[in-house]
């Protein structure tokens, strides 16, 4: 009879098992750290990503960590009022409130999230708080709220008169179907920021924040928080992030699913590639819909994928933080 230890070794000679059925075949994981390309590698969605980048470059330069620098990086959009998508000035539910989302990982598996929370700038801050100061990976609404503020932080109102007129304006048809790419339109900027980091020394963490889609109806979280559908990071492995419609996103666990692939042997841009076909084969919805995801491997290879055309993002590497545009399903 097979002993549980003799099992156990047989496993790890086989190499990593696949965890999805039907669709993995076994590959070995990456198990020595060989960086292919120049360490550090910063990687974020949208246009916003090149500032959040550049701050998460910084922090790295003067010697903090790797979790220090994706949650300083994201602070960046958080703090802007003229970008409509996170933190202050982010456009308002249906019924005028600014709800947050975030979450963030680290390179030892620990996780922090918040959800639905109010009034509070820097929701990545207060997931970092959770992740690394309660038994917890996620607090919602109040209760996250009343988290922060017990732990310093300040209530302020994040309706901005701009947010504000644009939710007014919005009130007078009351639609809400968001179009592929409607959050990448110059009056309607509204876009998740994830971003991944891999230091110098290839340890991996992630940060991902956001005010959620635009008039959502009020309680209504996405993807972004969730970890596993908005942002996951194994460090012996990768990580990977996603923007665009969360809905999608939660329905194929979206972040986890790059990861398990990269996992199995696929590049990051293989990895995007299939997620996003995944949607497309599962997910009804999917053709009138956007839904993005940026991965990058502990090798420092990053990769980018979308449903429609019109999603970007920001890659810091060699000395060159710049936009590229990702290509797309459809
Ligand atoms: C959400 N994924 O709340 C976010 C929205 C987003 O670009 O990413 N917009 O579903």
């Amino acid at each position: 009879m097979i002993n549980r230890r003799k099992f156990i070794e047989n496993l790890s000679a086989a190499g990593a098992l696949s965890l999805i059925p039907g669709t993995l075949k076994a590959q070995p994981i990456f198990n020595e750290f060989a960086p292919e390309k120049s360490l550090p590698v910063i990687i974020s969605t949208w246009i916003h990503g090149i500032d959040a980048n550049a701050k998460a470059i910084e922090v790295l330069t003067c010697g903090g960590s790797v979790v220090d620098a994706v949650e300083q990086g994201v602070m960046i959009p958080e703090a802007d009022p003229e970008n409509r998508s996170v933190g202050l000035g982010g456009l308002p539910d249906r019924d005028g409130y600014v709800t947050l989302d975030a979450c963030i990982m680290g390179p030892d598996g620990n996780a922090g999230s918040v959800c639905f929370l109010e009034n509070i700038v820097h929701p990545i801050s207060v997931a970092r708080l959770v992740m690394e100061k309660t038994p917890h990976v996620m607090l919602s609404g109040e209760g996250a709220l009343q988290f922060a503020l017990e732990n310093g932080f300040v209530e302020q109102d994040l309706l901005t008169p701009a947010a504000e007129k644009a939710w007014k304006e919005w009130l007078k048809e009351s639609k809400y179907n968001p179009e592929a790419n409607w959050e990448n339109k110059p009056n309607e900027f509204h876009d998740t920021i994830g971003l991944l980091a891999v230091d110098q020394n290839g340890d991996i963490a992630g940060a991902c924040t956001t005010s959620g889609l635009g008039y959502k109806m009020r309680g209504r979280v996405g993807d972004s928080p969730i970890i596993g559908a908005g942002l996951y990071v194994d460090n012996e492995v990768g990580g990977a992030t996603a923007t665009g419609m969360g809905e999608l996103v939660i329905k194929v666990v979206g972040s986890f699913l790059v990861v398990e692939l990269m996992r199995n042997g696929r590049s990051p841009q293989q990895a995007c590639e299939e997620t996003v076909t995944r949607i497309v084969n599962k997910v009804p919805e999917n053709k009138i819909r956007q839904v993005g995801f940026i991965a990058v491997n502990k090798k420092g290879e990053t990769g980018a994928f979308c449903l429609q055309p019109g999603f970007n993002f920001a890659l810091y590497q060699e000395n060159k933080n710049a936009m590229h545009d990702s290509k797309s399903y459809y």
